[in-house]
């Protein structure tokens, strides 16, 4: 061989099994995964960019893949040991095709439950007509917000956006759906099981206190029937926690406090309709351990049986968070597969053993389910002939507020209200909501109080509103007459039955 060449010419690189990486690069294609998924996960993006994004997905997925076999030793695999066993669900002995609830005369041993298990069914919370009203009033929206939609016409049923099947909107102000808000029998499940702090005793005299229990400003899911119709099933997210794991128990190691998590952070603002209402949302998502257990749940407004679609939970998780949490590592080693934002935990590999632990909550008409957030949960999808309609519904203490939060949030809800057509408040609105009922006016009234006395006269006794207390369980003679729910909005259901 000529000498010249041999020198001449330049020697090809090597190959080798490890490719050259440039520095950073496997954090940027991590992060450019979780822009896309969290544009997915985000409510507010519109159905038409789902499939581009989607797609979008699978290649960052596929790179991110790549780049891990290639470079970066496999994680730290989870801590199975760290889950529960298998548990079936108690059946209801009068029967079995629904889980097990309890009345709410039955409060202690609904606690007991829920402390075992993590969650708990309350029956009869909603009456028939209660449900009917407010399911009317979903379908109302949905003919509103979808062109051709029809309730009377399953034809046009495929319109329905069946991205969980939820609407676009974070949080839903609707006469009737603020009416259950309002309604004693929730007030009283949900008080039942959240934990009053001693530092905030209930005082039944005083307009609103620290133990006022608030309940939250969110929207409903409508799954509709899809056995004929493949097609039409909602596409759940995998089984999930709504809390950031670092941040609800945080420790010196693992802790993740930034401002997507700060509660102290929310302030009901914003300068587009969608995302003014993304704190209502936020709210969930933004708890601290130390004030918990927290707790979500639902009203289903239809019966909803196993293949009806809906809530799963995994029994007893609630009892290893804390182990699970500390098996995780950082919030840094675990971003791959979790929103952006982090303040949530998606069990997004379909080979982990969790999902074999999902049990189905199946619940009649009316019921609320609750269940711990340290609980992983999710939703499966419709395979029946049947629709699927619930209300997302939870409480919480006010005293987890700070008055600068609390003060915002009541300013926030009361604009709300009135957008949403609620012209009058119940007695409970000032615990509920944090809104004196004597001073919320309707916009079309001008400032004058609400008419609220002048109807009150007809279903309640005279001086029921300055008697109620917003924390039964802690007074000694509680008296409680079965109220059968209240509503005493204007187009709501009314009750004639109010006691408290
Ligand atoms: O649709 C359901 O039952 C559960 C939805 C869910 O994950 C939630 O409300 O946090
Ligand atoms: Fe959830």
């Amino acid at each position: 061989m000529p000498k010249n060449l041999t020198h001449s010419s330049q020697p090809l690189p090597p190959l080798t099994s490890k490719p050259r990486r440039l520095p950073g690069e496997m954090e940027q294609a991590e992060a450019d995964y979780n822009d896309v998924l969290s544009k997915i996960q985000d409510p507010s993006t519109l159905a038409s960019d789902l499939p581009s994004l989607q797609a979008d997905l699978k290649r960052k997925k596929r790179l991110v893949r790549m780049l891990k076999k290639l470079n970066v030793k496999p994680p730290t695999p989870p801590s199975y040991s760290h889950y529960p066993l298998p548990t079936d669900l108690p059946q209801d002995p009068s029967d079995p095709k629904y889980t097990l609830s309890f009345s709410l005369s039955e409060t202690s041993s609904a606690q007991d439950f829920f402390n075992k298990y993590g969650f708990v069914v309350f029956s009869d919370i909603l009456s028939p007509e209660e449900c009917d009203a407010t399911v009317s009033e979903i379908w109302d929206y949905l003919e509103k917000h979808t062109p051709d939609l029809s309730r009377s016409d399953p034809t046009t049923h495929s319109l329905l956006s069946a991205r969980y099947g939820l609407p676009d909107e974070q949080a839903i102000f609707t006469p009737q759906l603020v009416s259950n808000r309002q309604n004693l029998n929730l007030y009283e499940a949900l008080n039942s099981i959240t934990p009053t702090s001693s530092s905030s005793p209930s005082s039944p005299s005083s307009p609103m206190s620290s133990s006022s229990l608030v309940v939250s400003n969110d929207r409903w899911c409508l799954y509709p029937p899809a056995c004929d119709d493949p097609a039409s099933q909602t596409t759940n997210p995998p089984v999930h926690l709504d809390v950031c794991p670092w941040a609800y128990f945080p420790d010196a190691n693992h802790a993740r406090r930034d401002p997507e998590t700060d509660p102290d952070l929310l302030t009901y603002t914003g300068d587009t309709r969608i995302r003014e209402l993304k704190d209502w949302r936020a709210e969930i998502n933004c708890v601290r351990g130390e004030n918990g257990p927290h707790h979500q749940g639902l009203i289903s407004l239809l019966d909803n049986l196993e293949e009806d679609g809906g809530t799963v939970v995994v029994p007893k998780f609630h009892k290893h968070f804390k182990a699970w949490q500390q098996s995780l590592g950082t919030w840094e080693e675990n971003r791959v597969g979790q929103r952006r934002r982090g303040c949530s935990f998606n069990f997004h590999d379909s080979s982990d053993p969790i999902h074999g632990l999902a049990r189905r909550v199946t619940m009649r008409k009316g019921s609320l389910l609750i269940w711990n957030q340290t609980l992983v949960h999710g939703a499966v999808p419709n395979r029946s002939k049947n629709f699927r309609i619930a209300q997302f519904v939870r409480g919480f203490r006010r005293g987890e507020m700070t008055a600068a939060r609390a003060s915002a949030r009541a300013i926030a809800l009361r604009r709300e209200l009135q957008k949403g057509g609620v012209t009058q408040l119940s007695p409970i609105s000032r615990h509920v909501f944090g809104i004196d009922p004597i001073l919320f006016s309707s916009p079309s009234r001008g400032r004058k109080p609400a008419t609220f006395n002048k109807r009150r006269k007809s279903v309640s006794p005279p001086n029921r509103q300055e008697n109620f207390n917003p924390n039964p369980r802690s007074e000694k003679n509680n008296p409680r007459s079965s109220p059968t729910g209240s509503s005493l909005l204007q187009g709501g259901v009314v009750d004639k039955h109010w006691n408290v």
